[in-house]
């Protein structure tokens, strides 16, 4: 799932004079989707690389890519010129968004040592869950642009195919998690994906090994269950960590997930984080995607 760019194509990327982004409502405009299309279609090899892209996140199997774009990173800067590249990647496989209307299209998750250890920007275990649970239409896929590692080396990213973990479950299990009897976090001024859904089922009606598993492990410490759902819970959390795999993002590494597959998380930073300065803290930048033509790409 590790996906390296042929150096034709990064020397090639360093000089595409790709312009700013404009953004249409909460969606990148179709103005900039088509200019990027244009422009990296010309260069060579990148038609290959975004298949290859796309198969990995919708394929047998699949669910989730890691672009290598570290070398790029290297020699163009993690700046503005990068991110561009980057978007144009994402724009490959779906429409990026903003749900945040005063967040700008790619959302800082940085360090900070105060926050709930758990939760996005914390320094402890962020438990497997989707981007925007809590919401009736989640993005389809979540992205994560590594700008700086963890200095002290923690952190890992980690993995799980949703389906797979809910279907080693037993049949009562699944059907505790159908029912709409789980909620989450809250709901405010959010942009293109629904309403806020609560409380929600984990499985939808849809068959076995569709539609999304609306899951946050987050749920089982922050929200009141009864104890048989919390139970249920418990059980798809179990399994989603014994079928998970973990890895390190590094420097210029773009991590793409397909929600409707595939859950993430990652392991606490390492011990310390306190004497590392903020600007040498880990940084990531989330942008969100949203399938053309799929419920909700309506802004
Ligand atoms: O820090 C990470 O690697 C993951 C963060 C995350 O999943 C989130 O903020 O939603
Ligand atoms: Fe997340």
């Amino acid at each position: 799932m590790f996906i390296g760019i042929p150096s034709e194509l990064e020397s090639a990327l360093i000089d595409l004079p790709l312009p700013a982004w404009k953004l249409d409502g909460s969606f990148l405009a179709k103005s900039t989707m088509e200019r990027y299309r244009t422009e990296l279609a010309a260069v060579p090899r990148f038609e290959e690389t975004a298949a290859t892209l796309r198969h990995a996140l919708t394929g047998e199997g699949g669910g989730y890519a890691v672009l290598r774009l570290g070398r790029l990173a290297e020699s163009m800067g993690a700046g503005d010129r990068f991110l561009r590249l980057a978007a144009g990647f994402a724009a490959e496989v779906a429409v990026p968004f903003s749900p945040f209307p005063n967040w700008p299209m790619w959302k800082d998750i940085g360090v900070k040592v105060d926050k709930d250890p758990g939760k996005s920007s914390g320094i402890g275990y962020n438990a497997f869950h989707i981007d925007l649970v809590n919401a009736t239409l989640p993005p389809d896929y979540t992205t994560l642009l590594c700008i700086r590692p963890d200095p002290l080396g923690g952190g890992p990213s980690i993995l799980s195919d949703a389906h797979a973990a809910v279907a080693r479950l037993s049949e009562d299990t699944r059907v505790l998690l159908a029912e709409a009897a789980y909620h989450y976090g809250t709901f405010f001024d959010l942009h293109g994906v629904g309403e806020e859904h609560k409380p929600f089922p984990i499985l939808d009606s849809s068959e076995p090994g569709a539609g999304f598993v609306r899951f946050t492990a987050k749920m089982l410490e922050r929200s009141e269950l009864s104890p048989a759902h919390a139970d249920a819970a418990t059980e798809l959390a179990e399994e989603l960590v014994r079928g998970q795999v973990s890895f390190m993002l590094e420097r210029g590494d773009y991590l793409i997930v397909n929600q409707h597959r595939v859950l993430h998380g990652r392991e606490a930073l390492h011990s310390g984080q306190e004497i590392v300065p903020v600007a040498d803290r880990r940084l990531l930048l989330q942008l969100f995607l949203r399938t053309p033509g799929g419920a909700g790409t309506a802004v």
